[in-house]
């Protein structure tokens, strides 16, 4: 039995899914790191007090995040142009006329904070990863390399000031010292500064059956129930709300200080009345998904069986975080997936974490296409497809599992 992580008194949760022994999911690896590969027993679970869905445990932040990271930000060109959108919604919208600073965690390779770099606006990136920390500062990305934390937020009001606007797209849900972050960003803001931030959203994973976004980097699973217990405990509210379509469904959050008297937008209040649709205040929503991952999981298996079993061959697209909780809880093998290609250089030569399917370069997949591609980067489905039509014209198939298991011809 687990305590919640949000809530302040004691109050025990219990797993409404357990996944097994799960590895590292950036943790591409040779085989002379086979036998000493790391697992941990990955289970979610739902707080009834909080509404926070999480992790009942997580690896150590430095196993996951280090000097080799494996995810690049900058390996979607939608992506880019989602941050590029978000950023000139800033500056037009929260930054202040006087000298305006904006903070930034899961900098990454730089791809929202070069947008503010590029327009010669102070900023400030906290990214741990010191490999695409490296190449944030190359490209002129002010970023300082370590964890954000209360005591990174004290040090920087220190140094810098406070700041306008914090922003986090995917980093929130990775952080289980989140009570530090929070106190943190309170601390951290200007009296009328904006917390802006967005993670995959619980009732998107709920709705479409998503559970690959369940594996050890997120650590929480948010919805505006949780976010809004967990801020409160730090002067802070939710003040508008905005659905994403980005990574198979994301929130993203505005907060301000409670103090600053903001306006709550009505949709907020709408999204609200989804959540109570959605019933993701109900524990009994959560055993309904459980029974929808495992349907999921069979019908994936049976289909790449019997593709097997036809002697034809299957290739996964895109050697994604998500990929992991798919290839292991499925227990995906290499006789099922002949190997993943993946655009990343540093993924490219090695295997996958657990299953250790090969992981081979996009070339390995257009100079010899398979007769199907099981499309582990099935949040970049337009931006994938549009660029590989001739797979589909020389008769490829794409297989994908969200919101269900099908084949498109
Ligand atoms: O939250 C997180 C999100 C933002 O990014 C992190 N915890 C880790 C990571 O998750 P992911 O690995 O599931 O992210 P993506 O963006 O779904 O997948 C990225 C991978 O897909 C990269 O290895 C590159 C690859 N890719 C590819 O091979 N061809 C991606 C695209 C768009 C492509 O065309
Ligand atoms: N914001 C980027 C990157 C998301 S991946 C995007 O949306 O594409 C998550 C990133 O958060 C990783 O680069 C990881 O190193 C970083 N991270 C993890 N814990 C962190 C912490 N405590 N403070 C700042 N960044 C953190």
């Amino acid at each position: 039995m687990s305590n919640c992580l949000i809530c302040k008194e004691p109050t025990p949760i219990e797993p409404f899914i357990s996944f097994g022994k799960m590895p590292i999911a950036n943790g591409f690896l040779g085989p002379l790191d086979f036998d000493k590969e790391y697992f941990f027993e990955m289970e979610v679970g739902f707080c009834s007090k909080c509404c926070m869905v999480q992790l009942l445990s997580q690896p150590d932040p430095e196993q996951m995040f280090h000097d080799n990271y494996a995810f690049f930000s900058s390996t979607s060109v939608r992506m880019a142009e989602h941050f590029r959108v978000i950023s000139d919604t800033i500056r037009r919208d929260y930054l202040s006329d006087q000298d305006p600073f904006v903070v930034e965690i899961g900098t990454n390779d730089g791809i929202f904070l070069q947008n503010f770099a590029k327009a010669n606006i102070r900023h400030l990136g906290v990214e741990p990863s010191a490999n695409v920390a490296a190449v944030a500062n190359q490209k002129g990305v002010h970023t300082l390399c370590r964890f954000f934390n209360l005591e990174t937020a004290n040090e920087i009001v220190a140094k810098q000031g406070q700041a306008d606007v914090f922003f986090g797209a995917n980093v929130m849900c990775h952080i289980l010292d989140i009570h530090s972050v929070a106190e943190g960003i309170a601390r951290l803001l200007k009296p009328n500064g904006v917390l802006i931030f967005e993670d995959p959203y619980l009732g998107d994973i709920i709705e479409k059956t998503s559970y690959d976004q369940i594996y050890d980097e997120h650590a929480f699973y948010f919805s505006i129930a949780s976010v809004n217990n967990l801020f409160q405990q730090y002067g802070m509210h939710i003040v508008d709300v905005a659905p994403q379509s980005v990574h198979g469904g994301s929130m993203r959050y505005v907060l301000a200080h409670r103090a600053a008297n903001r306006q709550v937008t009505d949709a907020v209040r709408l999204q609200v009345d989804e959540e109570a649709r959605l019933g993701l205040q109900n524990p009994s929503t959560f055993q309904k998904f459980r029974q929808n991952v495992e349907r999921s999981r069979e019908e994936l298996v049976k289909l790449l069986q019997a593709i097997r079993d036809q002697g034809k061959r299957v290739v996964g697209y895109a050697a994604t975080s998500k990929s992991t909780t798919i290839t292991n809880y499925c227990q995906l093998d290499s006789e099922l997936v002949e190997f993943i290609s993946d655009t990343t250089p540093l993924k490219q030569g090695k295997f996958s974490p657990g299953m250790h399917i090969p992981v081979r370069s996009h070339a390995d997949f257009s100079q010899n296409y398979p007769d199907f591609a099981l499309l582990f980067g099935w949040n970049h489905a337009q931006e994938i497809m549009a660029k590989e039509q001739a797979f589909v014209q020389r008769g490829g198939k794409w297989i994908v599992y969200v919101p269900e298991v099908k084949v498109i011809a």
